[in-house]
């Protein structure tokens, strides 16, 4: 059998350019390389002495579709290095900003992308031909996801209002009447294509995988908890460095990574935080998983999809609860100034496509003198290239031929969904 090489060239209907190439035979595919192409981010270099207040702004421009779990990370690692403690209203409105950033991007890929892969069809402008009142209604629930992170964050990209030291918009009870207002349109709107997509269910596929995602006591955390291991180890989110390896592939932009101690890839994002916290899925997620007869743990990767379509009930449904709690304030204070002085500051956050690391150091006159940025597709993209082999090995086992397993393959890379844009950094430097 002679030794083929198969390239999947930029892959489409993901955020950013990736290749995936495939190595072996009519017997077996041997090797699959996942090769991102965006230009790098210079981030880390081009923030070198810049004052602290300007880092969040110039973070989340790293990414637009990433944009808002940027700059909140950058600016809690901010924050962290100058001992700043922001008042839990900050922190009430800065988790619903956030979660109307991960609801807008789950719908941007479970619906503008994933959908036409699951119904045959080149985008979701022909789907609009035979279900365009289901178009309209993904369309119209986007629109309520994108108004929750303007009232709170003052714009819809790039949050104005979020700044070291908390929210620098007032919060009237007129804006907590509009978030209820969207938020019940947003729920309204959303189940039916929630609902259509579950229909449809995924592909068969088992793949034994390792997940890390925070974790906490109470909740599905977004902002900040401890990093878990498959429920099986836990870590302070500030040994982030310790945990993981950075790996260099000469193929990529983007760097790769893998778990220091076990030298194996791992996967974030949606199905690994429902993976390690689904006991704490609230009802109408809960109900729907139960009704649709989801398993959890889940071994699927497909399931990520599953994963951020119930993610988006549970936000909701939490963010009522936080506008609940907001209402019932009878002063919401959101604002604490900072004082400046050196330190080192980490953020751990979870972005839409999972766990997200920002570490900077600053001087003594508030400048950044070292920075670190990890995202989540950097760190998926070793799992992708390991899920993509052992897939394609079970499709050519099943008769598959190529056309099917490239179509199928992409399918998967699509289920992880990268967002590259992010991912690309530093790579060609000695750092
Ligand atoms: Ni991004």
């Amino acid at each position: 059998m002679s030794e083929k090489k198969v390239v999947l060239e930029e892959i489409v209907r993901i955020e950013g350019h990736l290749n995936v190439t495939l190595y072996g035979d009519e017997t077996e595919i041997r090797k699959v390389t996942a090769e991102a192409l965006e230009g790098t981010r210079i981030l880390e270099r081009v923030i070198l002495g810049k004052n602290y207040m300007e880092i969040p702004d110039i973070a989340s421009r790293m990414c637009g579709v990433c944009n808002v779990i940027h700059k909140l990370t950058a600016t809690q690692a901010i924050e962290n290095a100058l001992g700043l403690e922001i008042t839990q209203e900050a922190w009430s409105l800065r988790k619903l900003m956030v979660i109307g950033g991960h609801i807008q991007s789950h719908m941007l890929h479970l619906f503008y992308f994933v959908l036409p892969d699951l119904m045959g069809k080149p985008s979701l402008l022909h789907i609009a031909d035979t279900h365009g009142e289901l178009v309209k209604k993904i369309v119209k629930a986007k629109k309520h996801a994108n108004r929750i992170i303007e009232i709170t964050g003052g714009s819809r990209v790039h949050p104005v209002a979020l700044v070291p030291g908390g929210i620098s918009k007032p919060i009237t009870k007129r804006d907590l009447e509009n978030l209820r207002y969207e938020l019940h349109e947003l729920k309204k709107t959303i189940e039916e294509p929630i609902r259509f997509l579950l229909e449809i269910g995924n592909p068969e596929f088992e793949n034994e995988n390792i997940y890390v995602a925070l974790t906490n006591q109470d909740t599905i955390p977004l902002l900040q908890g401890n990093i878990s291991i498959s429920n099986n180890s836990v870590y302070q989110a500030e040994k982030y460095s310790k945990i993981f390896t950075k790996i260099r592939e000469n193929y990529s932009t983007a760097p790769h990574f893998k778990l220091s101690a076990k030298n194996v890839s791992y996967m974030v994002g949606a199905l690994a935080r429902i993976n390690i916290n689904y006991t704490k899925l609230l009802p109408a997620a809960k109900t729907i998983s139960t009704e649709y007869n989801i398993k959890w743990p889940n071994n699927n990767p497909f399931t990520n999809n599953t994963a951020q379509a119930l993610e988006i009930l549970h936000y909701i449904e939490e963010s009522e609860h936080i506008v609940d709690d907001l209402e019932e304030k009878k002063l919401i204070r959101t604002w604490t100034r900072p004082k400046i002085q050196a330190g080192d500051g980490i953020a751990v956050t979870e972005a839409p496509r999972g766990l997200l690391i920002h570490h900077y150091r600053l001087n003594s006159e508030g400048k950044v003198v070292w920075a670190n940025i990890i995202t989540p597709t950097a760190q998926n993209l070793k799992n992708v290239e390991e899920t993509c082999r052992n897939y394609g090995n079970k499709l050519l086992s099943e008769g598959a031929n190529i056309e099917l397993i490239e179509k199928e393959i992409e399918k998967l890379v699509r289920a992880y969904d990268p967002c590259i844009s992010c991912s690309a950094r530093f790579y060609k430097e000695t750092d």
